[in-house]
């Protein structure tokens, strides 16, 4: 090798490949990190990997001068049910600059705020399981809030209910789109040949990819078959029905539509319910920063358990947002991004090659681990690293757990949103307690979530609540 990226050794025929187990592909990629640094490469049969988790690395992958989003293998495989939706198309995709161009307004303050009563709907849902539960039931947590966050983005999302919380398995949309998601993963880390022989797992993704379809295709046909009505709705696929592209002037085309209504349920689903799993994992961990957060919510939601808390209400939660911003730093759901450079050969780090035909990724655990960023301990969960001061002395890429410029997350205050809102009820109404002495696992699928973390809860009493000050919280309300 002549591009002086250090590397495992390789094993004759297969390279790399048994470096890095199939559904444990990240947590491997981050030990190598530790092993070898903050750039590594590992060859694989037809392709080599690029992982870079150090930030000064970062800060020039992050240039968007010199390198742009690159849909690398396990993005190329998703794309045989998301085609050119936003999240698995490449920039220079006409579809991406107008279905960007259309989407964004969707997820503006404005538009957060007008998603709030629906995503209270599914929370009151959600809450309104727990409140039911025996004291020695069990709460399987990414279950439940997977549950959750399928249902907040289909009713946003397009104004579909898929009622998870009135059944007892997943939707079968839900366990379709895993399954595929999972075959799309484990394709890349089989050998070409070994591929074509696995009949029966190409028929299921066939049959899960046409399953996909005719669900969305369903939503999509009843809307517009739906009037006067259906077309006052303001949600995203309205916005894709009738939004026109001021640059191009066109709209989005059906099978577009198709796309980024897959792409909008799997991209505003995984991701946001593993971040609550993995918070509260944290928080069962952390006494004394659940204490600050129950203190937080008592004093900003009060205990009038029937009131919907409001948008400013939501926003002034702070504490409840650092604890999921120190969540997504240590447990960043969608865990790694690639790049590519615009210019064949490029130079990072002063010393290290790098072509258009690689893979770069990043791996955002590792980078969000980087001592010369976090500290000599950046393993411990503290949400102080969140503090209004702390943010401002730390530079901008360092943090990355939406990926990056104008191909970052177009969900994240969405996300942050439900995530604030529901950490917020949760920890308004319940104790949580971890009877089975939960062992850390974390599954992987093209996102982390923590795998059978179950818990019980109980509900906290009205004097159980630190302080009750509701008129302090509406005057800052007003103050603001
Ligand atoms: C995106 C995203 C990203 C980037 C990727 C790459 O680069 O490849 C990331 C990292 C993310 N994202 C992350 C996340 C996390 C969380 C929690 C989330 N995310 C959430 C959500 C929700 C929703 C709805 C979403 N999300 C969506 C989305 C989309 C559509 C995208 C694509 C964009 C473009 O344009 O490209 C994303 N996301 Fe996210």
């Amino acid at each position: 090798e002549t591009n002086n990226i250090p590397h495992p050794k390789e094993k004759l025929f297969l390279g790399n490949l048994l470096d890095l187990q199939s559904g444990r592909r990240v947590q491997d990629m981050m030990k190598l990190a530790r092993e070898y640094g903050p750039i590594y490469q590992l060859n694989m049969p037809g392709r080599s990997l690029i992982i870079v988790s150090g930030y000064e690395l970062v800060k020039e992958l992050a240039d968007e001068k010199r390198f742009d989003k690159k849909v690398w293998a396990p993005l190329q495989n998703v794309r045989s049910f998301a085609g050119d939706g936003l999240f698995t198309s490449w920039t220079q995709e006409h579809n991406w600059h107008k279905a960007h161009n259309i989407l964004m307004p969707n997820f503006s303050m404005r538009a957060m705020q007008g998603y709030l009563p629906m995503m209270i709907d599914i929370a009151e849902q959600l809450v309104g399981k727990w409140d039911r539960l025996n004291s020695d039931d069990e709460i399987d947590v990414p279950g439940d809030m997977t549950r959750l966050t399928l249902d907040t983005i289909g009713l946003c999302g397009f104004d579909y209910r898929f009622n998870s919380f009135y059944r007892e398995d997943m939707h079968p949309f839900v366990n379709s789109m895993v399954r595929a998601l999972q075959e799309a993963m484990e394709r890349g880390g089989r050998l070409p040949f070994e591929d074509k022989l696995l009949v029966h797992k190409n028929r299921q993704f066939q049959a899960d990819t046409e399953f996909l379809n005719s669900v969305v295709d369903r939503i999509i046909k009843e809307r517009r078959e739906g009037g006067e009505d259906s077309s006052q709705k303001k949600d995203l696929l309205s916005y894709m029905l009738t939004g026109t592209d001021k640059q191009s002037g066109e709209h989005l085309d059906d099978l577009n539509i198709r796309y980024q209504i897959i792409t909008f349920l799997i991209a505003g689903h995984e991701t946001t319910s593993g971040l609550l799993s993995f918070a509260l994992y944290e928080l069962l961990h952390h006494p004394e920063v659940l204490a600050k957060a129950y203190e937080e919510v008592d004093r900003v939601l009060g205990s009038d358990l029937t009131a919907h808390p409001t948008f400013n209400q939501v926003n002034q939660l702070r504490y409840v947002t650092q604890i999921l911003q120190e969540t997504l730093r240590l447990w960043p759901t969608a865990p790694a991004f690639a790049v590519y450079p615009l210019n064949d050969e490029e130079i990072i780090g002063g010393k290290y090659k790098v072509t258009k035909d690689e893979d770069i990724a990043v791996l955002i655990p590792m980078l969000h681990r980087d001592r010369a960023i976090w500290g000599d301990n950046p393993d411990a969960f503290d949400p102080e690293h969140f503090s209004p001061e702390a943010e401002q002395s730390r530079p901008a890429d360092a943090y990355k757990p939406f990926g990056n410029g104008q191909r970052a997350c177009i969900g994240r205050q969405f996300a942050m949103q439900e995530a604030t809102l529901v950490l917020g009820m949760l920890l308004q109404r319940y104790h949580f307690i971890d009877h089975t002495n939960y062992q850390f696992k974390i599954k992987e699928t093209l996102t982390i979530k923590p795998d059978d973390f179950k818990i019980k809860v109980r509900k906290r009493t009205d004097a159980e609540r630190t302080i009750v000050v509701r008129p302090q919280a509406e005057e800052s309300v007003q103050a603001k």
